[in-house]
């Protein structure tokens, strides 16, 4: 993680934060370790105005070792820069929305909770995910669409960005266009039926579909700034990465883990793949670098979430690799480019390597 000069006095702090960023943002399993689970304060969730339809029985194969469509919220990955998990009270808990609008308009969480809620699967993911790696996860979110509270407030002419504020002062630039169009990008209040976890921003954080969390999905917002890219910038853009960041098309094999010694024979092949507000089109998988094969699909649930696939290998002894790719429900077909997660998400395929047992 680059990190710029600070002044002399804030160096221990920053240097922590920066430090405590870095690692957090490289890897899953520190960020696990940092998920201390917290009650949550009650909050009576009203029922959604518009629910998301109900789920095909087949969007989920329930694939032994394969990621679950539904990321339970104990298991949900958690990146942010916070040393403790910010406690706000929801009594007291306020959204300003200010900067380039006819009017500044300030929501509580009655407010808020009072409107027509919509429900909607999003898939979120981390930017500094690597290939492969698992920090992604897919949640039925409950919440206010932004456009709504964007209209009352009545963007100014010339913004093009929302710069959205946590009470503990993290920043995200999101583009105004992916806040104003059909999306569901929401002021989010639940989680798969619960109050958001304190570590996934009680009581209030934003998603929005297609773009990695760092320029999205500020947790325990508090203020939506309307404003333009040349005016302001973002926390982790001053840091090495990139300002705007949709999410990259990607594909991950969940199973067979690699190291693991399946038998010969028919062994199932399965993982998630996502391009969110796009779509999973088709899921293809190669073995030792031979032809593409096409993988089974689970139902499309929207095209904001992942989607599981399944490929059944006739696996001969020995050792083997096997690598996968997906493309978009607009035909373009993810990239075996390699690249690093910074500055704007990695790119490359997943390749897991098996020893199969004769
Ligand atoms: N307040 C705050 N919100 C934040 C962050 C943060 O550091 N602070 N990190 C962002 C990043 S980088 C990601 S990937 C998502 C992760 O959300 P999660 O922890 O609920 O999975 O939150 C985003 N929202
Ligand atoms: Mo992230």
């Amino acid at each position: 993680m680059p990190t710029g000069p600070r002044p002399l006095d804030r160096r221990r702090l920053l240097i922590g934060a920066g430090a405590v960023a870095g690692v957090a943002l490289a890897g899953a399993t520190v960020s696990r370790v940092a998920g201390v689970r917290t009650p949550t304060p009650p909050i009576a969730l009203p029922a959604p105005a518009s629910p998301a339809p109900p789920l095909p029985a087949a969007a989920d194969l329930k694939i032994d070792g394969l990621a679950p469509f539904r990321t339970p919220n104990g298991e949900f990955y958690r990146i942010d820069t916070a040393f403790v998990v910010p406690r706000v009270d929801p009594a007291t808990w306020t959204l300003r929305v200010h900067g380039l609008v006819e009017r500044e308009v300030t929501l509580s969480l009655d407010d808020l909770l009072g409107e027509d809620l919509v429900e909607a699967w999003v898939t979120l993911c981390c930017v500094s995910n690597n290939v492969g790696g698992d920090l992604v996860g897919n949640a039925l979110w409950l919440g206010l669409p932004v456009r709504e509270v964007l209209a009352r407030a009545g963007v100014a002419p010339g913004a093009d960005m929302v710069l959205s504020r946590s009470v503990d002062g993290f920043t995200a630039s999101t583009p105004l266009e992916v806040l104003t169009d059909e999306r569901d990008a929401l002021l989010a209040v639940a989680m798969n039926g619960e109050p958001l976890p304190p570590e996934h921003g009680y009581p209030v954080r934003l998603v929005v579909p297609g773009l990695y969390g760092y320029v999205s999905a500020t947790k325990w917002v508090s203020e939506l700034k309307v404003t333009r890219f040349a005016d302001d910038v973002a926390y982790w853009s001053t840091r090495g990465w990139s300002e705007k960041a949709p999410v990259k098309i990607a594909s991950r094999i969940d199973v067979p883990r690699p190291g693991r010694a399946p038998r010969a024979g028919e062994v199932m092949v399965a993982g998630v793949a996502w391009a969110q507000h796009t779509g999973i089109g088709k899921v293809e998988v190669r073995i030792d670098d031979g032809d593409w094969q096409p993988a089974e699909l689970a139902d499309l649930v929207s095209v904001d979430t992942w989607r599981q696939w399944f490929y059944r290998w006739d696996a001969p002894a020995g050792d083997h690799a096997i690598e996968v790719r997906a493309t978009g429900l607009d035909g373009i077909v993810q990239t075996s480019q390699r690249r690093p997660p910074a500055p704007d998400g990695a790119t490359g395929l997943h390749r897991v390597e098996v020893r199969v047992e004769g």
